[in-house]
Parts: C-alpha cells; sequence; structure tokens
C-alpha cells in the first residue's frame, strides 16, 4: 500500500514539455515499436462506431423503441461502443463543460498545481497513471474527481478557474448519472433480465461515479507516442463527451485501430470491464488508445458510472448454464482497481488475468 502514498519519480507536466517547444519527445514518452500509432490504424472515412439516436426511447412508437434497443444490443455485442445522439443531456452544458476544462488547463502553472493529485486517491491534477518507477509515459496530463458516493464528493478539491466550473460541473454529473441509469435498464433489459438487475447488482443507489478530464497537449513527435495507452475501462458504463474540432480516439475491432468520428453533440459510451464480468462476457470491455497529434490539442471528459465499491462482482446467476460456467470470480471494484492504479493502463490484462482455466 506505501507505493501509493507518492509518485515514484518527480512529476513532468506534459503541457509544460509541449511549450517548451522541444521538437524531440523525452525517451519516457517513445513507446516500443509496436505499440506506436501507425500500427494498424484505420481512419477510413466509411468506418465508425455505431451512432443511435436515442429519440425515440420514451415515446410511444414502441416497435421505434424495439429497434433502439436492438441497435444497442447489437452495438454491445460486436463493438463494446457506440455513440448516442438526442440522449437528454443539454448540449449547452456540454459545451460550457468541455470548455470550462479547457480554460482550467490554460490557466497558469502554480493555480493548476496547487490540485497536484498523489496516487493515494488520483484525485486532482495529474500527469501519470501507474506507479512504476522508470515506466514509458503517456503523453497527456488529467484532473480526476468524484461526484458518488457523496462521502468521496469533495467540492473543495474540484477548480474555482473558471469561477463557474464547480457549478458547471455538479449540474454535468447530476445529468450523466441520470443517463447513466437510463443505459443500466436497457442493457439490463437487452441482457434478458429485469430493468433493475444491472442497477441493483451495482449496488443500487450506492454506486459510484467519477470524472477523468484528459488533455492531450501538441505533440512534436506524435507517431511515435500515445496520449492513452490502450485499456479496456475498469468501471461500468463510461460515458465520454470528445473534443468537438480534434479526433484521437482509437477503438480495437479485431487486429485494427478504428479512428471515432464524433457525432455532434453525441456521448461515446462504452462497456466497462465490471458489465463484462456481470454478464459473464456475453458484453465485451473494449481496449482503446488515444493518438496526438503536432498542430492541435485535445481535450475530453471521460465519465465513470461504476459499481458500489465494497461488493462483490461475479457472473450473474440467471446468465450461466451448464454450457456457459462464470468466467470470473467474484471480485470487490476496489480490488480491481488498485491493480490499474499500480500499474498504469495495460491492455485488458485485467480481466483477462480474471479468466478460470476451462
Ligand atoms: O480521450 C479520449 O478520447 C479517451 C479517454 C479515455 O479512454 C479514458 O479517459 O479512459
Amino acid at each position: 500500500m506505501n507505493k501509493l502514498l507518492d509518485w515514484p519519480e518527480p512529476i513532468v507536466r506534459v503541457q509544460s514539455l509541449s511549450d517548451s517547444g522541444t521538437p524531440l519527445i523525452p525517451e519516457r514518452y517513445v513507446k516500443p515499436p509496436l505499440e506506436r500509432p501507425s500500427i494498424n490504424s484505420t481512419a477510413s472515412m466509411d468506418v465508425n462506431i455505431p451512432v443511435i439516436d436515442l429519440v425515440g426511447l420514451y415515446g410511444d412508437d414502441h416497435a421505434l423503441r424495439a429497434a433502439i434497443l436492438d441497435q444497442i444490443s447489437i452495438a454491445c455485442r460486436e463493438w463494446g461502443f457506440f455513440q448516442v445522439i438526442n440522449h437528454g443531456v443539454s448540449p449547452q452544458l456540454m459545451d460550457r463543460a468541455r470548455e470550462a476544462w479547457r480554460q482550467f488547463f490554460h490557466s497558469p502553472m502554480e493555480v493548476k498545481q496547487a490540485y497536484a493529485n498523489t496516487p493515494k486517491t488520483y484525485e486532482g491534477y495529474g500527469s501519470r497513471l501507474g506507479v512504476e518507477k522508470g515506466a514509458i509515459l503517456d503523453w497527456s496530463d488529467y484532473y480526476f474527481l468524484h461526484y458518488l458516493p457523496s462521502t468521496l464528493k469533495d467540492c473543495s478539491k474540484w477548480p474555482t478557474i473558471p469561477a463557474d466550473c464547480r457549478e458547471v460541473l455538479d449540474e454535468y454529473g447530476k445529468q450523466l448519472v441520470k443517463l447513466c441509469g437510463r443505459l443500466m435498464k436497457i442493457l439490463s433489459i437487452n441482457l434478458g433480465l429485469g430493468e433493475e438487475r444491472l442497477q441493483n447488482a451495482f449496488g443500487g443507489e450506492n454506486i459510484g461515479a467519477c470524472l477523468r478530464v484528459n488533455f492531450y497537449p501538441k505533440c512534436p513527435q506524435p507517431d511515435l507516442a500515445l496520449g492513452l495507452s490502450s485499456h479496456s475501462d475498469p468501471g461500468g458504463i463510461t460515458l465520454l463527451l470528445p473534443d468537438n474540432h480534434v479526433p484521437g480516439l482509437q477503438v480495437r475491432k479485431d487486429e485494427n485501430w478504428i479512428t471515432v468520428k464524433p457525432a455532434p453533440h453525441a456521448f461515446i459510451v462504452n462497456i466497462g470491464d465490471q458489465i463484462q464480468v456481470l454478464s459473464n462476457a456475453t458484453y465485451k470491455s473494449v481496449e482503446h488508445r488515444v493518438i496526438v497529434n503536432s498542430s492541435k490539442e485535445r481535450v475530453s471528459l471521460a465519465f465513470f458510472y461504476n459499481p458500489k465499491s465494497d461488493i462483490p462482482i461475479e457472473p450473474l446467476k440467471e446468465l450461466l448454464a451448464p454450457d456457459r460456467p462464470p468466467l470470473y470470480p467474484a471480485m470487490t471494484f476496489d480490488e480491481y482497481r488498485l491493480f490499474i492504479r499500480m500499474r498504469g493502463p495495460s491492455g485488458k490484462s485485467q480481466v483477462e488475468s480474471l479468466k478460470s482455466p476451462r
């Protein structure tokens, strides 16, 4: 546990490196050749993750509602990723939240440093994930904060610059918790369960919710680095608000990396490891990563909706059968997250390592 009290090396802000105008990135950010962004990337115009319009979800047209559920079911099984539009969150709020964070990251360094984080809780302003000394690092800074449970929500750790930041963030969190609650019901129905089953398995009302805001500064050698290394999300559902100008998210599809083309005011939804476990791998949490570029910075807001952290998460009994035995042992989210906090992003090694031998 002591390893988690502080960073193993002095922290270097990636934004400062970028602002220094160096033409060469330090060795620490150079990925091994097989992890570099050019490997199997496709930015082809006609491949994208599914875009699903939720507008008919709560109307009287039952056929339309069934069609939307069907699209979500297919997206969860085949992609683990999809975009939703007409999702009920205010587009103005989405824009304001992203701009507030852009302003924060452009504040003077001493303002940001006041929120510097440690690996104990990760809350605040950070520049690395994982505590392995000498690890190759990602080309990004970030800010991490909690919304739920309310015992972890500490607004004094949220930025006060810009002036409306806390207010905007608070409203943003409330609206996203609601949207995740709706998506949980749909996933539950689509798995053939009662609509509250997944939520109850997450701990009912006592779930966790947190936000990581990623800031990817311009990178002078984008072919050698990644903004965020390949990983699957450890939690339940992620709602990503991507940059409205700059693409960067890549999702693994078979052996290729697909660059996501965000739809206007969409959220990118992805299935996390906990839903992979609960659904006994009917739904997969899919690897993704972020590429950077030399001429534009990028901001994204990743909102994580997680199970209550101290209850066992295991494949749901209703989804098991003699020919479908449980693939994962029970584990709390606290235990699960510790692995990621020590090691940093590492593909799907955590959820894969849990698989029972068959
Ligand atoms: O910046 C992005 O597009 C993705 C961010 C992400 O994957 C994460 O924060 O876990």
